[in-house]
């Protein structure tokens, strides 16, 4: 199995924690941003990483958007499963799916590449990884209004998820497709002094889901 990503990419780092929750053995390639849409147009008709490739007879050749990934993995490998036996708390786990995908996943995206051009540039001060960061600042039109309206987002997914403050899981008593999805669709704000300082709990929590899924922890959250 092949998984093909951008090695920085939290929506990649989604579908690696579901690979390495499964034990699945797979290997990656990563591809360069620019050129990603001329290998993944052909495949998927989309431009979007993740994008896994089974590479087995009778299976799709390849499966585009860390959702579907998650469906595919769910119905291929059901053991350990990442769907809830409930059918309400896994609608459940399905709809915060969906909202950290569309809404928080893209706030985050906003908030670090913000960061990341200003107070965070020493991260990586140099220019290739600034002309990186300047092209997808243009490209999702991420500019200081843009960032307000995603840092007012994530504030309130910081209210949702206070639930995991009390509980290890989000929905019922076991690991689900939510709280994989938050590990890996927050785990870039850990590099933020300030998200690192306001919510040490959602890092421990990450920290965890990225254990449990034997999945490196992201940066800024090795020891
Ligand atoms: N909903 C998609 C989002 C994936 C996504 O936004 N991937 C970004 C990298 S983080 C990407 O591939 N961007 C390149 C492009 O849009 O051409 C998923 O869950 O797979």
């Amino acid at each position: 199995m092949l998984l093909l990503q951008f090695s920085t990419s939290h929506y990649c780092r989604k579908a690696r924690l579901a690979l390495g929750y499964k034990g699945i053995f797979y290997q990656v390639e990563n591809l360069t941003p620019g050129l990603h849409t001329l290998k993944l147009k052909p495949l998927t008709g989309l431009t979007t990483v993740p994008v896994l490739l089974p590479q087995l007879e009778g299976q799709p050749q390849a499966i585009a958007d860390s959702t579907q990934i998650f469906n595919y993995l769910e119905q291929h490998y059901p053991d350990p499963p990442l769907f809830l036996v409930d059918p309400h708390q896994q609608t459940q786990a399905a709809l915060l799916e969906d909202w950290l995908d569309e809404s928080i996943g893209t706030a985050t995206r906003f908030v670090y590449y913000q960061f990341r051009s200003g107070e965070g540039k020493q991260i990586d001060p140099s220019l290739s990884s600034q002309l990186v960061i300047q092209v997808v600042r243009w490209q999702y039109q991420i500019n200081s209004a843009t960032v307000e309206l995603a840092k007012t987002r994530l504030k309130t997914a910081f209210e949702v998820l206070q639930i995991w403050k009390q509980q290890p899981y989000l929905v019922g008593d076991c690991i689900s497709i939510a709280d994989i999805t938050a590990a890996a669709l927050l785990s870039p704000l850990v590099l933020i002094p300030d998200y690192r300082h306001s919510y040490p709990w959602l890092f421990n929590r990450i920290a965890e889901i990225h254990h449990l899924c034997h999945e490196p922890l992201p940066p800024g959250l090795e020891k």
